[in-house]
């Protein structure tokens, strides 16, 4: 491991007693100078040319975020090229895939040569600098190859769930200016196949003229024969084949977007998050090292899909920047059978296991023995990331899966802060059931009391915010910067704004209460409750919905929708569940849906949502003062349907 934070040895036991000496003289010595702290970080990475600067960031006025400003770097080189010149036969990258017997190791030498080719063909295509291409793949080595292809020759990658729908893909094509897309033939997800190639057909041609893509990279995942448009879908097989092994990496400016990561939030349109370059990548390299305590001969498994947030820093550019082995497997937990997960990390000696609670909770709920008759020896350090995790799965992963042995870092962050921010860092901070843990040296977490905008000292609950930028932080929303200011930085002006509510206990610790804005966190999965509405509103028998989160025994949170047709009658729920699937994806249609006569409302119009979830969750205690609504008598009215239909 490169770098100036040397973590403590292996961690043979989780039996900690207290925080680390050395990370509380990191905490100090980054409260004390964190100007020093953070370019002394910046040397985990090789630059062309090394920053004179840490921060120029600024969150009054317009906001600025600005990290490492004037250095320049290039994030290819510095996961490949570093290590093809140290460690060229260490494998990069283990890749299973769910048939038995699939399996690919690339060293970092040969993931060097397939990332050259691929950013060559990119050039000869005609992508550039600041070029945006979108990456629509399953998990497969591709995927990986086609994110650091991009960061070769200075495009900036955007990937795409492959659970979106084609209109869901087709807004954030447009809203990308993508230029070329690189997809599958056909996705694997346990039994089903999921047509890739053909939705993304679909959804360029719902993009209509409003589509910049030239060319589309079809990747022969299951060499299903899939319709190819002449001159515009091009075999990514047969193009990478043409070209050398070899491809110069394009010299970036630290402040440069790395990539776009649409997300959720309380307003309709899905945010291009923008990531920087030298600064995302030191926070990666920082992160990956000190929360994992990472060692180079990990095997660092984290489950999650690339096309979130965790699976850019933690499947691709944390372990990588820092020389260790990732393993990306393609399949679900539980198919072909009970227990598959653990097999290949019995199989692949899987050192570091990150994934998130909805995976425990499912795996809770097997028979013992399936983890049981496991070895799961290798593991030396486990994690969860997306969603609270609750004592009772915290306790059974520490025991059944880590054996007891190994630390269990829950850690808290966003897209928006590009990595690790709250968490039980492993052999320095030990865990604690339920809580998220300590902010990373570096991180001013505070909480903010809604009301009277005071900070919270001591211990109490509030709106978590942080105070001073860190290196990871998004630079801005894609081409709406203004957005960007007033989504993050209005709430508690001064200071970052997660949308998170929190509770921190007197020694420090701090527990996650859930988002106060109108997000649902399904299986991890950021859904905007907008995103939803504006669907159902495209059924022209919806006069109004409200879609709202309930808290659900497996996905963590699950959504119910209440609609309101235009006449009665005339709304089928499989129309709106349709509706939803078509116009977000599968991923988000409901649990629920009631079909309602109206909506609580304000006397100004607003809809009390805290209504509908508490009718939702069927808990009909205090539900406050109903005076104060427009119609009163439609509380009583849904309360009946929900009955009705439970
Ligand atoms: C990395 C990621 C962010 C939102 C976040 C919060 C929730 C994430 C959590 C957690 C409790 C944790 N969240 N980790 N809640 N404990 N350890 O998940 O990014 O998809 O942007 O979601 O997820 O509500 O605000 P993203």
């Amino acid at each position: 491991m490169k770098g100036p934070v040397q973590v403590e040895n292996s961690v043979p036991c989780t039996m900690e007693t207290g925080v680390s000496d050395r990370y509380v003289e990191q905490v100090q010595r980054a409260q004390r100078d964190p100007e020093a702290f953070w370019l002394s970080q910046a040397r985990r990475l090789v630059w062309h040319k090394a920053p004179s600067h840490a921060s120029r960031s600024d969150f009054g006025g317009d906001v600025r975020i600005a990290w490492y400003e004037d250095g320049q770097l290039n994030v290819a080189q510095n996961c490949l090229d570093r290590h093809v010149l140290t460690q060229p036969d260490k494998p990069a990258l283990i890749w299973e895939g769910q048939e038995d017997g699939q399996r690919l190791v690339l060293t970092y030498r040969e993931l060097h040569a397939q990332v050259c080719r691929l950013a060559n063909t990119l050039r000869r295509l005609g992508v550039g600098r600041g070029d945006r291409v979108a990456i629509h793949l399953p998990m497969v080595a591709e995927g990986v190859v086609s994110m650091l292809a991009c960061a070769r020759i200075g495009a900036i990658h955007v990937v795409l769930f492959g659970g979106f729908s084609a209109e869901g893909l087709a807004e954030r094509l447009v809203d990308s200016g993508a230029v070329v897309v690189i997809t599958a033939d056909v996705a694997r997800r346990g039994a089903k196949a999921i047509p890739s190639k053909v939705t993304m057909d679909e959804a360029l041609l719902a993009c209509g003229a409003s589509s910049h893509v030239r060319h589309v990279l079809v990747v022969p995942v299951t060499g299903t024969d899939v319709p190819m448009q002449p001159g515009r879908d091009l075999s990514y097989a047969a193009e990478v084949a043409m070209e050398i092994p070899d491809c110069p990496p394009e010299v970036m400016d630290a402040c440069d977007p790395l990539f776009l990561m649409y997300t959720s939030g309380s307003t309709g349109r899905p945010k291009g998050v923008v990531h920087g370059t030298g600064g995302y990548l030191v926070w990666a390299s920082y992160t990956h090292e000190l929360v994992f305590a990472a060692q180079p001969g990990d095997v660092f498994w984290c489950t999650a899909d690339t096309s979130w947030i965790t699976g850019h820093t933690y499947v691709v550019y944390g372990p990588l920047c820092n020389g260790a082995t990732i393993l990306i497997y393609e399949g679900l937990p539980s198919w072909p059978q009970p227990g598959r997960w653990w097999d290949v990390i019995d199989r692949n000696n899987v050192s570091v296991f990150y994934t998130s609670p909805t995976v425990v909770r499912a795996a809770m709920r097997e028979d013992a023995d399936v983890v049981r008759s496991r070895s799961l020896s290798s593991l030396r350090v486990l994690g969860t990331v997306g969603e609270p995790i609750s004592p009772e799965a915290w306790q059974w992963f520490h025991d059944e899966v880590g054996k007891a042995c190994c630390p269990v870092v829950d850690t808290w962050w966003q897209t928006e802060t590009g990595g690790v921010m709250l968490t039980a860092s492993a052999g320095q901070v030990p865990g604690r059931p339920g809580a998220a843990g300590l902010p990373l040296p570096g991180i001013d977490a505070v909480l903010v009391d809604a009301q009277s905008q005071t900070v919270v000292e001591g211990a109490g609950d509030g709106l978590l915010c942080m105070a001073r930028s860190w290196p990871g932080q998004a630079m801005t929303l894609w081409r709406d910067h203004e957005r960007f200011r007033q989504t993050y930085f209005t709430t508690c002006p001064g200071r970052y704004f997660s949308g998170d509510g929190a509770r921190r206990e007197a020694d420090g610790y701090f527990w996650i209460t859930g988002r106060v804005d109108d997000v649902v966190n399904v299986s991890g999965h950021r859904i905007g409750t907008a995103e939803i509405e504006d669907a159902v509103a495209t059924d022209a028998e919806v006069v109004e919905s409200a879609a709202v989160g309930v808290p659900h025994d497996l996905k963590g949170q699950g959504l119910v929708v209440f609609v309101v047709p235009r006449t009665e009658g005339s709304l089928d729920p499989a129309a709106v569940r349709r509706a939803i699937a078509e116009g977000v994806g599968r991923y988000a249609v409901p649990e629920q849906i009631y079909v309602v006569r109206d909506l609580p409302k304000t006397r100004s119009g607003k809809i009390v949502r805290r209504l509908l979830r508490k009718i939702a969750a069927h808990d009909l205690s205090n539900l406050g003062d109903l005076s104060t609504l427009s119609d009163p008598d439609i509380v009583e009215d849904i309360i009946a349907q929900v009955a009705a239909q439970a």
